[in-house]
């Protein structure tokens, strides 16, 4: 690869709808779009996931930023790399800061298809055409919650995952069942319980959910397993889950019978491969997770999603779902519940100039 520069924007748009879980409530995104651009003329693109305060992972925007420009982006330069799947060593002397990375690998995986001609899904060993699309409702009143679901199901979205906290799940979930018996739903916990709730968690056996996400602490699996022993839902983990040794022992553990994958949590594309691979060979089904994000990673997602351990449809939604407009074009949509994984090379969007001018707020390029 030869790379000559990279551009950082930082960008800001409020969300349709605010998004709460217990740990809080989204109502406004900053990102970070990173691209680069090599000796050929041709541009790769990431997007570096980490909210603007550390509540979901320990890194932020800031965060994020300052480890891109002061370390990354200079080893990127001093060393230089062969080929994207050579970014998780090469950054390997920088402790986690998982989505800093993952926002620079990805962009350089996008490169990489787009110089070989190929869509980023079949560079990464994809193998489908359309991905099911599932969608997230962060929504603790239930009448409202109720209308949201509804309007989801219109849309043909294939799986529904709600939030919840031992405040109020069994009445909440009970609620939804009720209005929707058949509907695929799961629960998502983000860590609001531990294993002294081990009753409420249990009661919520009864309501056949797909599965439940991240119960107890954000880096647990050892309560984890302890849990799945004495609960029927299958449990998925999320947080917990930021290396491809920490799938490797979950699963050893019994921690969990399903994975969600986010690039960003795991580092990079290269590292969500690898935590593929291995449950694929463990039988360990897989989902693309969300992360209230932009078309870019949105993009990353339906690459990652079309690989064959994704039999599960993932926090995968329309680029209407948060966002008046999208910094992509075209936006990505649902259709019939299905998301089109693109044709075109690399991630198969372009980057809708126009759009990023009016919602970036910094800017700065780095020349190789
Ligand atoms: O826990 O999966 C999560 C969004 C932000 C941070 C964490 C999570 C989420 C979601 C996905 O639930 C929402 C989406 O992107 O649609
Ligand atoms: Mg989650």
């Amino acid at each position: 690869m030869n790379i000559k520069s990279v551009t950082l924007s930082i960008i800001k748009m409020p969300l349709k709808h605010s998004f709460t879980t217990h740990l809080g409530t989204v109502t406004e995104r900053e990102a970070i779009i990173l691209e680069v651009k090599d000796s050929n003329g041709i541009s790769g693109f990431g997007e570096g996931v980490a909210f603007s305060s550390p509540w979901y992972t320990e890194e932020t925007v800031q965060t994020s930023y300052h480890v891109l420009k002061e370390f990354l982006i200079p080893l990127l330069k001093q060393k230089g790399l062969a080929h994207p799947e050579a970014a998780h060593v090469l950054f390997g002397s920088v402790r986690r800061n998982h989505m800093a990375k993952a926002a620079l690998e990805t962009a350089l995986w996008d490169l990489q298809a787009k110089n070989e001609g190929v869509p980023l899904s079949s560079l990464i060993g994809g193998n489908k055409e359309v991905i099911p699309a599932g969608v997230v409702v962060g929504n603790p009143d239930v009448p409202a919650a109720l209308q949201q679901i509804e309007k989801y199901l219109e849309q043909g979205f294939k799986r529904v995952k709600v939030k919840i906290s031992p405040k109020d799940d069994y009445r909440y979930i009970s609620e939804i069942r009720r209005h929707f018996p058949d509907l695929p739903l799961m629960a998502d916990a983000n860590s609001a319980y531990s294993l002294e709730d081990l009753a409420r968690l249990q009661a919520l056996d009864e309501f056949g959910l797909l599965m439940i996400e991240q119960p107890l602490g954000f880096d647990d699996i050892i309560d984890h397993a302890k849990l799945q022993g004495k609960i029927k839902t299958p449990i998925c983990l999320d947080e917990s889950i930021v290396t491809f040794e920490d799938a490797r022992k979950a699963i050893e553990l019994g921690s969990c019978g399903v994975i969600n994958i986010k690039i960003g949590r795991v580092g990079g594309l290269g590292e969500a491969k690898r935590i593929h691979d291995y449950c694929l060979s463990k039988g360990i089904p897989v989902w693309a997770g969300g992360m209230i994000e932009f078309g870019v990673s949105r993009a990353h997602n339906i690459a990652l999603a079309s690989m064959p351990g994704f039999t599960i449809p993932g926090d995968i939604s329309g680029s209407d779902r948060y966002w008046e407009e999208d910094i992509i074009e075209p936006e990505i949509f649902v259709k019939n519940g299905m998301v089109k994984v693109p044709e075109r090379p690399g991630i198969g969007f372009e980057l809708n100039r126009k759009r990023m001018k009016e919602v970036t707020v910094f800017e700065e390029r780095f020349v190789f």
